[in-house]
């Protein structure tokens, strides 16, 4: 049995020059309770279908790196209390135990680009936790290694945003604003930076994308805000009390802190959020197929 197993929905849409959005699973598996993880597939799920893409859910299934889950094989995720959350460090030894697992943004990109796909969607990256600066998300080294575009609201609102931007400039990963100039704040509307570079159509990200990859460049974030009345004010975000936990168990420590405090409003905010991301990112595969050809669209 190989280790990597794509869809067949998404290998022909692949094969046709279709557009597909990969999705993470860690959001299933450790981000949000149960009935709201299932909620968020399927609302990410036809958002990204009705942008005109092939929603592909990553995860380890079965012992696979699958691209491409059906929504039954979502829920039986969701409905598991065995599920590892996969990062590129334990991804090799999580298809032997515990088999099953919600893929973080690191091991999706890492996924994508095995599957040659070129857009990931997900709520918000992991970054840089405030503290010694030592506790920083495989998200960052990821897209700096990938050619893969990560539509997100900014990084979560418990990671310390300053830290997070600096890196990914080091990295050379750009952080393109969606029609903004400031950092998305995940839940929050904003995370009170500026950003170097805004786009306000898909065509001119696209564009933008193409000519990035096509000078040897590598990841890219996406930051698009959620505004309006769904969004939560910084000031009741204020940081999460994690002393216990550490290691990967601290962001999924941090989410059900938040909730816990703040109750459905969390939840709501996460879920549309999720849903706007791959809404973009749909319609952003969508444009990046007419920019670039079959050829460029393989992965260099
Ligand atoms: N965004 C959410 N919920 C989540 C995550 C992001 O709204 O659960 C997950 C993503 O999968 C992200 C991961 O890649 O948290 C980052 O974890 P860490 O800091 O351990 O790298
Ligand atoms: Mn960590």
């Amino acid at each position: 049995m190989s280790a990597l197993a794509i869809a067949p929905a998404v290998r022909d849409t692949i094969a046709s020059g279709g557009a597909v959005v990969a999705l993470e699973s860690a959001v299933i598996t450790h981000g949000l309770p149960g009935a709201a993880a299932l909620d968020a597939v399927r609302r990410q799920w036809t958002a990204s279908q009705e942008a005109g893409a092939t929603p592909a859910v990553v995860a380890v299934f079965d012992g696979q790196l699958r691209v491409g889950l059906s929504l039954e094989e979502c829920t039986a995720l969701a409905q598991r209390t065995d599920t590892v959350k996969v990062s590129p460090w334990n991804l090799g030894a999580a298809l032997t135990s515990p088999r099953f697992g919600g893929t973080t943004v690191a091991a999706t990109v890492q996924a994508a680009a095995l599957a040659g796909l070129r857009v990931v969607s997900t709520g918000g990256i992991g970054g840089v936790h405030p503290g010694d600066g030592q506790d920083v998300s495989a998200d960052l080294s990821e897209l700096s290694r990938r050619s893969v575009c990560v539509v997100c609201a900014g990084p979560k609102s418990t990671l310390d945003a300053a830290a997070t931007l600096e890196r990914l400039e080091t990295l050379g990963v750009p952080v393109i604003g969606w029609r903004s100039l400031v950092l998305a704040g995940f839940l929050a509307a904003s995370a009170g930076l500026r950003l170097s570079s805004r786009v306000d159509t898909v065509d001119e990200l696209a564009q933008l994308l193409g000519q990035h990859w096509e000078l040897g460049g590598v990841g890219v974030v996406v930051s698009q805000p959620l505004a309006g009345d769904l969004a939560i004010p910084s000031s009741e975000l204020a940081a999460a009390e994690t002393a216990s936990a550490r290691g990967p168990e601290r962001t999924p420590a941090e989410l059900r802190h938040l909730q816990a405090r703040l109750g459905e409003r969390v939840i709501e905010a996460n879920l549309a959020l999720l849903e706007r991301n791959a809404a973009l990112a749909g319609s952003l595969a969508v444009a990046l197929g007419r920019v670039m050809s079959p050829m460029d669209a393989r992965h260099g």
